[in-house]
């Protein structure tokens, strides 16, 4: 029996719950089934309670307050929790038919997707062993960040490490597309969806000088985080890492509106690509149906 799956990543507040609930709602209306798995200990509020929640393992709150870790260091606690206790997440899982699309809901510090080895160290429980799992990854990125290339750009770097270091089917998204749609031409966004390094270049936000910055007195010290941060040392870095993501042409991504069921749909279809699942269903006679008593059923 096969299993589907879709972890859904990204930075905090780039959409992902809300990517989720879009995709259980879009799912429902087709009369597909799914599985939702929260892993995030200090998510709170959900359009669709979770099947699993991580918080009945472990919250990130009492984690702060009993370990006296802040909320970097007690996230990265409480997936080490996790690891040692995979059966609360493997377990609930194994019944779980090929009919299911199994959608984990991640938290949003970086940290997780860039340095340590936790994040490879689950996938592998999910993708092999009894599980097996067919996942695709679905890393959400912010329109918004548009406005700030640079930052953009960092952006699809982390998108990038996180596919470097996961190894598996991977997608990526820019989220909440309605935001920006209307202020950034159509021309210009087709340059974020395969990134080109030009953009950097051609930044309304960098002054004639090829600075980014303000001209004021304080501005005059070189070691002040603005003028780091806006110097040409910097811009040259940030010139490299566009260069090496648009040459290698190694990030690219799908536009999500999650207000948009036409939108959500057309996401869905790349990650039912990339883990092949209609391929392994069954063709279904109407008298085969039954009923589904875990998660959110036809
Ligand atoms: N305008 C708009 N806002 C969105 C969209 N998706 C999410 N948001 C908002 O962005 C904020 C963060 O969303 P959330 O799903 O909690 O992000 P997460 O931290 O990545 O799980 C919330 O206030 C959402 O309402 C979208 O497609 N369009
Ligand atoms: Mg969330």
């Amino acid at each position: 029996m096969s299993k589907f799956g879709t972890l859904v990543m990204g930075p905090a507040g780039a959409g992902k719950t809300t990517f989720c609930s879009a995709l259980i709602q879009h799912l429902q209306h087709n009369r597909r089934s799914c599985y939702y798995v929260n892993l995030d200990p200090a998510a709170e509020d959900f359009a669709y309670e979770p099947d699993i929640d991580i918080k009945d393992l472990i919250s990130l709150e009492d984690v702060m307050e009993e370990m006296g870790l802040g909320p970097n260091g007690g996230l990265i606690y409480c997936f080490e929790f996790l690891l040692e206790n995979l059966d609360f997440l493997t377990e609930p899982l194994e019944p779980v038919t090929e009919e299911y699309l199994i959608i984990i809901d991640m938290p949003g510090q970086i940290e997780l997707y860039t340095h340590v080895p936790i994040l490879p160290t689950l996938v592998k429980t999910l993708m092999r062993g009894s599980l097996n799992i067919n996942m695709c990854a679905a890393y959400l990125l912010e329109s918004t960040f548009v406005v700030d290339r640079p930052k953009f750009f960092a952006g699809t770097l982390s998108a990038m490490s996180a596919m470097l270091m996961l190894e598996m089917p991977h997608i990526n998204i820019l989220s909440k597309m309605d935001l920006v749609k209307g202020t950034v031409p159509r021309r210009e966004l087709k340059r974020f969806i395969d990134p080109d390094a030009g953009l950097l270049d051609d930044d309304p936000a960098r002054d004639i000088t090829g600075e980014r910055g303000e001209e004021n007195g304080e501005d005059d010290d070189p070691t002040a985080t603005k003028n780091v941060m806006g110097g040409s040392s910097f811009n040259k870095l940030n010139k490299a890492v566009a260069r090496l993501i648009d040459e290698f042409s190694m990030v690219s991504f799908l536009q999500l509106n999650a207000q948009d069921e036409d939108s959500v749909g057309a996401i869905l279809s790349y990650i039912d690509d990339a883990i092949q699942y209609h391929e392994a269903q069954e063709p279904k006679e109407p008298m085969d149906e039954v009923e589904n008593d875990i998660g959110y059923g036809e």
